[in-house]
C-alpha cells in the first residue's frame, strides 16, 4: 500500500512595520491586511510588545513605565520575554500554516529604542535575538518615515486629553534619534527593508506599500 503524505502548506510571509511615533503603522497594517485578504491571501495582524496573552501582560508593564524604573537592560529583557512568547505562540505557528503575519513593530524597534536610544550593548541584543527569534527574519520590513514634529502632533491629536505613555513622554531629541536609527537600519539592509514617505495621505502610503509588496513578495510567492 502506498503511503500518502499531506502536502505541507507553503510558508506564510512575515512582514514587519517600523517607524517613529504616529508614523501610521497601525493604519497601514490594517489596510494591507484587507488588501491581502481581498487578494485571497490569509493574513493576520499582530503587534509588539504584545500579540499573545503572555506578551500583552508584559506590554502593560513596559508601557506603564515600570520597566524603565528597573533600568535599560532589565527593560530590554522584558521586551525580549514578550517577543519570545509572541514568536512561539503566534508568529511561527501562523507562518507554518501558510498564513501571512503582519506585525506592528519587531526586533528593529529593540535595536532603535533600546540599542540606539538607551545604549544597550549590541552584544546583548544579538544574544537575545538568538534566543527569541533564532533564524526568523522578516521577509519585508516597511519603515514609515516622517519628521518628528509631524508624528508627535498626530499622536498628541489622537491621545486628546489622555496621558502620554512611557515612550510618548520622551522629548524631541529622543524621537529625532529614533528616526535616524530607523533610517540607518533601512540603509544597512536594503534587501529586507523599504523606507517610505509617511507624510503622504493614508491612501498614497498604502499604494506605495502595495507596489513594493507586489514587486518583492507576491511575484516570488506566485513562482514558489
Ligand atoms: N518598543 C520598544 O521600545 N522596544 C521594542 O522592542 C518594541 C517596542 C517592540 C509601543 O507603543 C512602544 O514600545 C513604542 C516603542 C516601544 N513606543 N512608542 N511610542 P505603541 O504600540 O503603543 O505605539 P507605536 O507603535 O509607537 O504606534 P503609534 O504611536 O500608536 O503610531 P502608529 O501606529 O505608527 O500610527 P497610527 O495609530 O496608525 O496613526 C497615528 C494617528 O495619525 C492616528 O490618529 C491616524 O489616524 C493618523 N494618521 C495615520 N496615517 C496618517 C497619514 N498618512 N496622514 C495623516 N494622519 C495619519
Amino acid at each position: 500500500m502506498t503511503e500518502t503524505h499531506p502536502i505541507a502548506p507553503q510558508r506564510g510571509r512575515f512582514i514587519t512595520f517600523e517607524g517613529g511615533e504616529g508614523a501610521g503603522k497601525s493604519t497601514q497594517i490594517k489596510l494591507l491586511a484587507d488588501r491581502l485578504n481581498e487578494a485571497g491571501i490569509r493574513a493576520i495582524v499582530t503587534r509588539e510588545p504584545g500579540g499573545s496573552p503572555g506578551a500583552e501582560i508584559i506590554r502593560h508593564v513596559v508601557l506603564s513605565g515600570m520597566g524603565k524604573l528597573l533600568g535599560a537592560e532589565a527593560e530590554t529583557l522584558l521586551f525580549a520575554a514578550a517577543r519570545d512568547d509572541h514568536v512561539h505562540a503566534v508568529i511561527k505557528p501562523a507562518l507554518d500554516q501558510g498564513i501571512w503575519v503582519l506585525c506592528d513593530r519587531f526586533s528593529d524597534s529593540t535595536r532603535a529604542y533600546q540599542g540606539q536610544q538607551s545604549n544597550v550593548a549590541p552584544e546583548l541584543l544579538t544574544a537575545l535575538e538568538r534566543v527569541t527569534i533564532g533564524g526568523l527574519k522578516p521577509d519585508l520590513t516597511v519603515i514609515l518615515d516622517l519628521p518628528v514634529e509631524v508624528g508627535m502632533a498626530r499622536a498628541a491629536a489622537r491621545r486628546g486629553t489622555g496621558m502620554p505613555d512611557r515612550f510618548e513622554a520622551e522629548g524631541i531629541a529622543f524621537h529625532q534619534g529614533l528616526r535616524d536609527a530607523f533610517r540607518q537600519i533601512a540603509m544597512d539592509e536594503p534587501q529586507r527593508c523599504v523606507l517610505l514617505d509617511a507624510t503622504l495621505s493614508p491612501k498614497a502610503v498604502a499604494n506605495n506599500i502595495w507596489r513594493v509588496l507586489r514587486k518583492r513578495l507576491l511575484r516570488e510567492a506566485a513562482h514558489a
